[in-house]
């Protein structure tokens, strides 16, 4: 535990719910921010209740995405309700909110007003679409955002039985967006500390999800200059695919310079991931003959340039597979790493859970929970040397309401008529 956390002293109104803004909220939690959740009285955020697997217990989708926050209910629909988040505004620094398009203004908390309440205030915002889009007004979740940033198009398999459009289980459109915005909210902290003024910031998952897709906007700028992709290895540029004039979908294909692919190991018939993903790294051509005691292949002009291999990239991935096809996926990699090899076992959610240098590191941590007894969730995947952020439970519904309504001066008989006037 860290009591030197850099964002300490510092208020944020968590006003978000589902993924994208409390994952956001959740990382600045960790790095020492006072992050207060405004959640509606009597239910919360919808993740409390969705897929649940303990009786009554917060589900392990609010937990894992909600920790060392505090939580305050409010309905901010009544004017007691307003009123109190008014004076929050006042007194924090950020507020952060994913709610649909248009639903602050509806509430009567306009960029204007929250000026007018605090002029340094961050109003930082998710939404599925930029304002002025010509989807602005569109609700979105992790995997329309998928579609809507590229995501989807350039994934899977461009024909055959498994082709079509593909989501990635990746929270790219979610976790990814918060994260972003996360970064939005800590560069306006540091202008304001300059300036004196907040700002309003907005991420839409349509353009973090796009910012993840860099490299195949790059792709789709080379296909119109040139006509293929040479380092899909499932396309050679004579095909059909690049006709179309769009950039594929890469299924397992490396994607940049180096050709990679995932490869079976042993056991793969009866395991869903005995495989490794084994990148040829043009540099390190010797050293994967080496590896595979085929030294014959280091001079042969059909394999020892990327030129040479490319037309039949996917007959030599088909060799390396029969090398290792008696070798356990670890095994495999255990060869190839003392030939610099860049590969990896492919990790199962079971495997992740348990491993041990996941866990020594903190990726990986077990929280004790008031109501659940302890959750394993992921931890900071950001590492300080001065630091270790210690992730801490996710709140029950309502439980810092009124020690928060307290801070901000409210008295006891006040805090009873909040209650009674059910805005809290
Ligand atoms: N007190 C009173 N009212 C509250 C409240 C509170 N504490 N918290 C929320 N509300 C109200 C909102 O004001 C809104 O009311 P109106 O629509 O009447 O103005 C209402 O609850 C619904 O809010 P919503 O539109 O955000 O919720 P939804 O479930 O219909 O939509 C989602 C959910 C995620 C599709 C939508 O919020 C959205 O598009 N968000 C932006 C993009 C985003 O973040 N998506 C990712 C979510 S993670 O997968």
């Amino acid at each position: 535990m860290s009591d030197n956390l850099p964002l300490k002293g510092i208020k944020i109104i968590d006003f978000t719910h589902v993924q994208a803004g409390p994952a956001c909220t959740q990382m600045l939690a960790w790095f020492g921010a006072d992050v207060i959740k405004v959640e509606r009285p009597g239910s919360g955020d919808v993740t409390r209740s969705q897929l649940r697997d303990v009786p009554g217990a917060d589900a392990l989708y609010f937990t894992m995405l909600n920790s060392n926050k505090r939580s305050l209910t409010l309905d901010t629909k009544k004017p007691e309700g307003k009123a109190i988040l008014e004076k929050m505004i006042q007194e924090s620094d950020v507020m952060v909110e994913n709610f649909g398009p248009g639903a602050l203004d509806r509430m009567g908390f306009t960029w204007e007003h929250i000026q007018k309440l605090n002029p340094g205030m961050i109003l930082a915002s998710v939404k599925g679409f930029s304002d002025g889009h010509h989807y602005e007004d569109l609700k979105v979740y992790e995997n329309v955002a998928q579609c809507a940033g590229g995501a989807a198009s350039t994934t899977g398999y461009w024909k055959g039985e498994n082709s079509g459009p593909t989501i990635s289980s990746a929270a790219l459109g979610d976790s990814n967006t918060g994260m972003h915005l996360a970064i939005g909210i800590l560069t306006a902290y540091i202008g304001k500390q300059k300036t004196g003024k907040g700002q309003k910031v907005a991420v839409s998952m349509q353009d973090a999800v796009l910012n993840l897709c860099r490299v195949k906007m790059r792709d789709q700028l080379r296909l119109d200059k040139v006509g293929y992709l040479e380092e899909y290895p499932q396309y050679p540029h004579e095909m059909d695919a690049f006709k179309d004039g769009v950039v594929p979908r890469g299924a397992n294909a490396g994607g940049g310079g180096q050709p990679g692919w995932i490869l079976k190991c042993k056991g793969w018939e009866t395991d869903p991931n005995a495989y490794i993903y084994f990148t040829i790294q043009g540099h390190a051509w010797g050293p994967i003959c080496d590896a595979l005691g085929r030294p014959e292949w280091k001079d042969d002009p059909a394999y020892n340039t990327p030129a040479g291999r490319q037309p039949h990239i996917m007959d030599i991935f088909g060799t390396i597979e029969k090398f290792i096809s008696d070798k356990t996926k670890y095994e495999a990699v255990d060869i190839f790493r003392k030939f610099d090899i860049p590969c990896a076992p492919v990790l199962s959610m079971k495997e992740l859970l348990h491993d041990k240098s996941l866990r020594a590191s903190g990726s990986i941590v077990e929280v004790p929970h008031k109501v659940r007894g302890s959750y394993f969730t992921v931890g900071s995947p950001i590492k300080f040397s001065g630091m270790k952020p210690n992730v801490t439970a996710s709140p029950l519904l309502g439980e810092h309401t009124d020690e928060v309504l307290a801070e901000l001066g409210y008295s006891a008989a006040q805090i009873a008529e909040a209650h009674a006037a059910k805005a809290v």
